[in-house]
């Protein structure tokens, strides 16, 4: 019956909800739990699940430009220092002869970078081309591997340790490749002709062991450990941290976004041990997911659409997408999915025979509230009928909200992404800049997804 109670809860905050307000009081240490944690542990907990004051979505990013007929890497062309190399290139750079689209690069240096002189953002990654190429507040992106005709996102990750974690709170090497290649992979077109984008992944530093975190520490600790005047406008910000405050009617979330969009969020794996290698990679990639505008539910706040292919549906946040019979796929939606109606689902038709990931499973609440997976693109025994046979038309509550609706069709979340979230990208000036980077939210996007309900998923789910 409890366990009942907190999954309406659960459920009911995906769908938003009054945000609930969290208390902000909270205490730093220096010391760490003696508590040993497991994975294993039932406690009720809650993870994350963003919502409030939705920003109304934003355009996706326009295509990108035609690449430039001879593109040269843009090592060729620019040493570290953010100067043009070489007598050839200053030779080519002729006189100069102003910056059109104010951003740092004149016409010439454009024209031969390949970038646009009429955008100041070539690759649509918020981050002005002059930035990328000259640096800026004191920050080399260049140096760093930035592009201007290729997107970049750039993040400082901070991390806290507890010895009794049994996996861990910072990521292995492992994560960070799963993250890189999760990226590197995405169906985005790139200026310089490539697609994908480059995550730019930089391991900060030890902070103080919070055994509790909330919001308000979390920015004490981000004006403690991240150079805001230098990085603010360039990098996100993010902690591996340990445990997040416990929620009222919620419990322990694995993760937080601070918005959606925004430039900070943090991982709070600490009530699953740390997280195994699949968790971590998971959660950071639906947290930053949030920090890149995405929700729940592809296009709303709905959570667990069969529809909605994506480590941004609780289903598969903790395991990765279940694709060609292994767990560990790690994206976001690649291509849109059209809307179930519950009331009447047509079991041939499964979530859209030919649209769905060819070898990729969905996952569903049969009607005992069991979560069931099947191949995506085929035919879905929805109502779980014994005999398997394909009905045209069943009635389930497939997302287990407490309500047979019409579940939303959903988009290619990688062509919904935005990178001007928080301060990234930001034109504010020094002093604004900086408050804006330190403020703490009034209300907080909510993660639903607690200790329970994970362990829950991942053993319906045939996982490990
Ligand atoms: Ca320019
Ligand atoms: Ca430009
Ligand atoms: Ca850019
Ligand atoms: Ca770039
Ligand atoms: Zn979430």
């Amino acid at each position: 019956m409890q366990r009942y109670v907190i999954a309406l809860l659960v459920f009911g905050a995906c769908n938003g909800g009054e945000p609930a307000k969290k208390n902000i009081a909270s205490t730093v240490s220096s010391g760490e739990s003696t508590v040993p944690d497991t994975d294993e542990r039932a406690d009720p907990i809650v993870t994350d699940a963003p919502r409030g004051p939705a920003k109304p979505a934003e355009p996706a990013e326009p295509d990108a430009q035609e690449p430039p007929a001879v593109v040269r890497p843009i090592t060729d062309l620019v040493g570290g220092d953010g100067t043009l190399r070489g007598d050839r290139t200053r030779r080519e750079l002729g006189p100069v002869d102003g910056d059109g689209d104010a951003d740092g690069l004149t016409d010439a240096e454009e024209a031969l970078l390949g970038t646009d002189p009429a955008d100041p953002d070539t690759d649509g990654d918020a981050l002005l081309d002059g930035w990328e190429v000259k640096g800026v507040d004191g920050t080399n992106l260049a140096l760093l591997g930035a592009d201007p005709r290729h997107m970049d996102v750039f993040l400082e990750m901070d991390y806290m340790e507890r010895a009794s974690a049994q996996h861990g709170l910072a990521p292995p090497d492992s994560v960070l490749d799963n993250l890189r290649k999760c990226f590197a992979s995405a169906p985005r077109d790139n200026p310089d002709g490539t697609t994908g984008i480059k995550l730019h992944l930089e391991r900060g530093n030890l902070v103080d062991y919070v055994a509790d975190l909330d919001a308000f520490t979390f920015f004490l600790l981000k004006g403690k450990h991240f150079d805001i005047a230098k990085r603010a406008r360039t990098f996100h910000y993010m902690i591996w941290a340990d445990k997040w405050q416990a929620i009222p009617g919620v419990g322990r979330i694995s993760g937080l976004s601070m918005a959606i969009p925004d430039s900070d969020f943090v991982v709070t794996l600490g009530e699953w041990g740390g997280g195994n290698d699949d968790a971590k990679s998971g959660t950071f990639l639906h947290e930053l997911g949030h920090n890149l505008g995405l929700r729940h539910g592809g296009s709303d706040d709905v959570c667990y659409k069969p529809n909605h292919i994506s480590v941004m549906n609780y289903s598969w946040q903790l395991t990765g997408l279940l694709c060609g019979g292994s767990f560990g796929h790690w994206d976001f939606q690649r291509s849109g999915l059209p809307a179930l109606d519950e009331a009447a689902l047509d079991e041939n038709d499964g979530i859209g025979l030919g649209l769905a990931p060819p070898d990729c499973d969905t996952a569903w609440f049969d009607p005992s509230g069991t979560l069931r997976r099947q191949p995506a693109d085929g035919p879905i025994n929805w109502n779980w009928s014994t005999a398997g046979t394909l009905e045209a038309s069943v009635s389930v509550d497939v997302n287990k909200d407490g309500d047979k609706s019409l579940l939303a069709e959903t988009p290619n979340e990688w062509g919904l992404l935005r990178f001007d979230g928080g301060t990234v990208g930001s034109g504010l000036a020094p002093a604004e800049l900086d408050a804006r980077a330190r403020a703490v939210p009034q209300t907080l996007p909510e993660e639903t997804l607690n200790h329970e309900t994970s362990l829950r998923i991942r053993k319906d789910l045939g996982y490990k």
